[in-house]
């Protein structure tokens, strides 16, 4: 099967509703192999780090400013992920950050309501041409703290972002208003589907009270022209070596491999 390559209406609705849904960006056999290797990853452990939701839950990642030679780095260089977003964003993009985010069945905690460029503007970033693709490695469902997103939202603007909880989320009276006006949509995806959206797309996603572990892998990308005027938290512009499609369950198969051994 070729993989998704966005058309020309599926970036006129990315501009309308600040998202793109991809089903099956990546196949079974795909997201199966990423799944094993993330789970057999003791770095991804030892590097994570967690923060406190409002309601006492405990959000979990592990993120990476860095594209080594492992499996997620591939699918951050992975053209059906880099291409598409370039062509969502209207520009070439480069690696800003990547993250596991590992939301453990019971216990994986809430994310605030914000929108990534919340934080990113404080680091440089001069635009909101930014975007990030959001792929399921489990299941993604309401019980499991799926995302949530408001179609639209993009066009909001960059809001007011501040302490919500041990987050920072954004404004929580301008949400309030927000939630008022418009609607919220549950993604819920399978293995292997993918979100792209807008760096000022308002999303969050709760608490996981389900027996099942709720964990994707977000790519996030800058815009070579919106390379950040200072040094910050994230890096500037390098260009990416891109992974042709046809390449990728090999690659993803030799790492698995390779980490057997
Ligand atoms: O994984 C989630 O549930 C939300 C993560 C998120 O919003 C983010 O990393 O910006």
């Amino acid at each position: 099967m070729t993989p998704f390559r966005a058309s020309r209406s599926d970036i006129a609705l990315f501009h309308s509703q600040g998202f793109l849904i991809a089903k099956e960006l990546f196949d079974a056999r795909e997201m199966e192999l990423l799944s094993t290797y993330a789970r057999a990853d003791q770095r991804i452990h030892s590097k994570a780090t967690s923060r406190s939701d409002a309601s006492g839950g405990t959000t979990t990642l592990s993120l990476s400013n860095d594209l080594e030679d492992n499996l997620y780095a591939s699918v951050v260089r992975s053209r059906r992920v880099a291409d598409n977003m370039s062509a969502f964003l209207g520009d070439e993009v480069y690696h800003y950050h990547h993250k596991m985010m590992l939301k453990e069945p019971l216990v994986g905690g809430a994310w605030e309501w914000h929108q990534d460029y919340g934080y990113w503007y404080d680091f440089g970033c001069l635009f909101p041409a930014m975007g990030s693709c959001f792929i399921s490695v489990d299941p993604a469902t309401r019980e499991n703290g799926c995302l949530q997103v408001v179609p639209g939202s993009h066009q909001l603007g960059r809001m007011n972002h501040m302490k919500v909880g041990g987050q920072t989320g954004a404004d929580p009276e301008r949400i309030e208003a927000i939630l008022q006006r418009m609607e919220v949509l549950h993604v819920e995806m399978s293995p292997g589907d993918a979100l792209f959206f807008h760096g000022n797309l308002l999303h969050c996603s709760a608490q996981n009270t389900s027996p099942n572990p709720r964990w994707s892998l977000i790519c996030c990308y800058n815009t070579k022209s919106n390379d950040p005027y200072k040094e910050s938290r994230h890096p500037g512009y390098a260009p990416l070596d891109l992974l042709d499609d046809e390449k990728f369950v090999g690659l993803a198969q030799a790492f698995v491999d390779r980490m057997s051994t």
